[in-house]
């Protein structure tokens, strides 16, 4: 559908992923993303520029449709006819006509599976399942959970979300019933990834449980690296700070992270997975491995299944003849 040659998106990482990023996974073969987050248009055209000057791949750019300059983002891509949008944090309804006119592929982020049918009601090419597991603003539930019942609900292919670091992740997205995957802690460490060496760091020290979810009493939780702005943020909801308190001391930390590097005081978006990416490595190198390591892994498996037996009426349409 895209022309792609590896299934995978890069996820949209606000003040990270920008063209230098998202060129060099398009022409690793995947599809690269610019972030527009909460920058301006003017920036984004700028970017969306230096992309087509790099790459002769498809990619794509993520809006993020809490950013107060969400309308004429949108009509800078549109008018760039950039080849893929994906959405986050919120419901793109209301644009996808523009999109759609535009000849856009639109892929929303879903975090339930009534937004994933409500949106493939309005033109959703594809959904993109994200479970709870990863960085950035996230939903309730878990890839694990997410994605089976949202390839239940929906005709349209799912891209599986949230946890996915290595080949393993991908076969397992693969098993749930995704058609492809979407990462990106794992690119947070590309060598072509501009985000403050500081920030590369300490995604490559980390360990399982050194993310948390904070601000769920905002009504938008952050999967970020714990640190003194994370305690200081829980600190603040067991008090039940209001909203608007919590929300100013969000404010402008994700770019004091990963613009200026402070990794103490700013906001460390990144996924559970972070504890398995231990190495700087080109894009060309994540995604190879990726599914060199995937598609090894689903061999082995389909050859160590034993015999089974047919079973009517499985689940899902899933039979053992398939
Ligand atoms: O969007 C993301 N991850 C992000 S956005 C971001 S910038 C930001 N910073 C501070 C606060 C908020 C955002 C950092 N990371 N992931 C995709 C995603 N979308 N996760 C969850 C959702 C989502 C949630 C609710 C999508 C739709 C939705 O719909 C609600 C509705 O209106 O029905």
């Amino acid at each position: 559908m895209l022309g792609i040659k590896y299934p995978i998106f890069q996820g949209g990482m606000a003040w990270i992923a920008d063209h230098s990023l998202a060129a060099a996974v398009s022409n690793a073969g995947g599809l690269g993303i610019i972030a527009a987050g909460n920058a301006p248009a003017d920036w984004l055209a700028d970017q969306i520029a230096k992309t087509k000057a790099a790459t002769k791949e498809p990619f794509g750019v993520n809006i993020m449709l809490l950013s107060p300059y969400v309308d004429s983002i949108v009509d800078v891509v549109c008018r760039e006819k950039v080849p893929v949008v994906t959405t986050g944090a919120g419901n793109p309804g209301k644009y996808m006509k523009q999109f759609k006119e535009a000849g856009i592929r639109v892929v929303p982020v879903v975090p339930s599976v009534a937004l994933a049918r409500r949106l493939e009601q309005n033109g959703a090419d594809a959904v993109i399942a994200e479970g709870c597991e990863s960085g950035g603003h996230i939903g309730e539930l878990t890839t694990m959970a997410l994605v089976p019942q949202v390839v239940e609900a929906v005709s349209v292919p799912v891209i599986a979300a949230g946890g996915i670091g290595d080949g393993r992740g991908v076969a397992a997205a693969f098993c749930l019933g995704a058609e492809g995957v979407q990462v990106g802690t794992r690119f947070l460490v590309a060598k072509e990834c501009t985000v403050h060496p500081n920030y590369k760091q300490r995604i490559l020290q980390a360990k399982d449980t050194d993310t948390v979810a904070t601000g769920r009493s905002t009504g938008h939780p952050v999967r970020v690296i714990k640190n003194k702005l994370t305690r200081e943020f829980q600190k603040l909801e067991a008090e039940c700070a209001p909203a608007e308190v919590l929300e100013a001391l969000g404010a402008g930390k994700l770019a004091l992270a990963a613009k200026d590097g402070d990794i103490d005081n700013g906001s460390v978006m990144a996924g559970q997975i972070a504890g398995l990416v231990r190495q700087e490595q080109t894009c060309h190198e994540i995604v190879a491995s990726l599914f060199s390591e995937a598609a090894q892994l689903l061999r082995k498996m389909a050859d160590n299944l034993p015999a089974m037996p047919a079973m009517p009426g499985a689940v899902s349409g899933i039979t053992p003849e398939e």
